[in-house]
């Protein structure tokens, strides 16, 4: 067996929210019983390959700083090699149940893609192996269109008939290694699927395209019998000016336009909802309204930095309400909240990879605890409920059930005079309330 990675970091234990040992946790406690689920099977956490195993630190204004000890490799594929167990070793002693991995971070790029998919096939027999032997398992696979120059007009959406091809190929190819890792699903995020002007765009052509690309992909899926859900994963734009997979409601929108509801599901991340101007909790009760809810990618930005920080997610009130939209809908099946966050520049010490996971995993347990306290309370949901009373009997339920028109309705306005039975929303009152869980 390799040297161990972190020869000095023990297996993260729960020791309760009076610890002081950073390297604990305080509220995730993974088989505690929370409404039926252990906490384990609630959140079922995630630790993604590419900015734990990949990232340096660098930015758009400077090198990496994070010069990690097993990152000394000089060829790329030795390099990966050299990867594998660390990652296995650090999702093992941090208690983590799942990973996800693009195909190009976890294998470099060959020359050609047949050199492609032989790196990846022999990085993937090392993950293999690790995965039986720490139980670590994947929640997701993707492939990553957006990269390498071939793509710099998109992949499946762009003006050349070639990279669509190519895309084809390299979905195909993750497809198929996310079912042989027994995957549990399987994410489209559209990296370059967009536009950066208009003037040289035939928006139409492109996303015929990107419907007739998804139709391949499910036929794919069904050839090679993989059962796990398509998620597609909203951002509305960077590194586009415009991804067409917007928001929630812009990919509902498409699957329904080219008859591919069924297949698919979201994986909703926070910062790209907040991008597209949207609370995390909106992406989720649209995507959860239309029955689409799958998995969530776990971060958060920056409100005074418009661009994608993906931070470790450490905000109650986000996690909160996230798990209250999520245990809405019934929870996750196949889904779970995968840390696609990087940690700060700053944050370059080797410990710092286990401060952030236990970090945003405490704050998801807590946000999780919250949420089922507000839920097994009751006033949120029964005001909620009763706000909405007039439809339950009366003009309001004849609506509902269909039983009325313009014409009745007309009648029953004038009848009415006026429309005085409105009440208060109670806005800050519910924020108040929310607080005396927190
Ligand atoms: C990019 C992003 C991706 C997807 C997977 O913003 O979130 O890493 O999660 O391709
Ligand atoms: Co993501």
């Amino acid at each position: 067996m390799a040297k161990a990675a972190f020869p000095n970091i023990a297996p993260i234990q729960y020791e309760g929210p009076l610890s002081k040992n950073p390297l604990a946790f305080k509220w995730y406690n993974p088989d505690e019983m929370i409404e039926g689920r252990s906490m384990k099977e609630h959140l079922r956490f995630s630790v993604v390959y590419w900015h734990t195993m990949c990232g340096d630190g660098s930015d758009m204004f400077g090198w990496g700083t994070w010069n990690r000890p097993w990152n000394n490799a000089s060829k790329p594929l030795e390099q990966a090699k050299r990867r594998v167990p660390v990652f296995f070793e650090f999702c093992e002693k941090l208690g983590a149940p799942f990973f996800a991995f693009h195909d190009r971070d976890l294998a470099p790029h060959g020359s050609t893609l047949r050199q492609s998919n032989e790196y990846f096939d022999t990085i993937v027999n090392l993950v293999k192996a690790e995965m039986k032997r720490t139980g670590v398992r994947l929640l997701w696979g993707t492939a990553q269109n957006f990269a390498h120059p071939r793509y710099m007009h998109g992949a499946a959406t762009s003006c050349n008939a070639d990279a669509f091809a190519f895309a084809a190929a390299q979905v195909k190819k993750a497809l198929e290694v996310t079912h042989e890792l027994k995957g549990e699903g399987y994410v489209f995020w559209g990296g370059r699927e967009g536009y950066s002007t208009l003037l040289n765009t035939d928006m139409k052509r492109e996303m015929d395209h990107l419907g007739a690309f998804m139709h391949m992909a499910v036929d794919h899926k069904k050839k090679i019998g993989f059962k796990g859900p398509f998620y597609i994963e909203p951002k509305p734009k960077e590194p586009t000016k415009h991804q067409y997979d917007s928001d929630a409601a812009a990919c509902l929108n498409f699957l329904r336009q080219y008859d591919l509801l069924e297949h698919f599901q979201l994986n909703i991340e926070t910062n790209h909802a907040w991008l597209a101007g949207h609370t995390m909790e909106h992406e989720l009760e649209v995507a959860g309204a239309a029955g689409a809810l799958g998995s969530i990618d776990a971060n958060m930005g920056d409100v005074f930095l418009g661009w994608d920080t993906d931070q470790f997610p450490t905000d109650l009130y986000l996690t909160a309400r996230s798990m209250l939209s999520v245990m809405k809908f019934g929870g996750f099946t196949t889904g779970g909240v995968n840390f696609d966050a990087k940690l700060r520049r700053e944050s370059f010490e080797l410990d710092d990879m286990f401060h952030a996971h236990i970090a945003g995993m405490d704050a998801f347990a807590r946000g999780l605890k919250i949420a089922a306290a507000i839920r097994q309370d009751g006033r949120l949901s029964d005001f909620v409920k009763n706000r909405y009373r007039s439809w339950d009997s009366g003009i309001g339920a004849k609506i509902e059930a269909g039983k009325v028109g313009f014409k009745e309705l007309e009648k029953y306005a004038l009848d009415l005079g006026e429309v005085s039975t409105n009440e208060s929303g109670r806005q800050e009152q519910l924020e108040a309330l929310i607080n005396s869980f927190i």
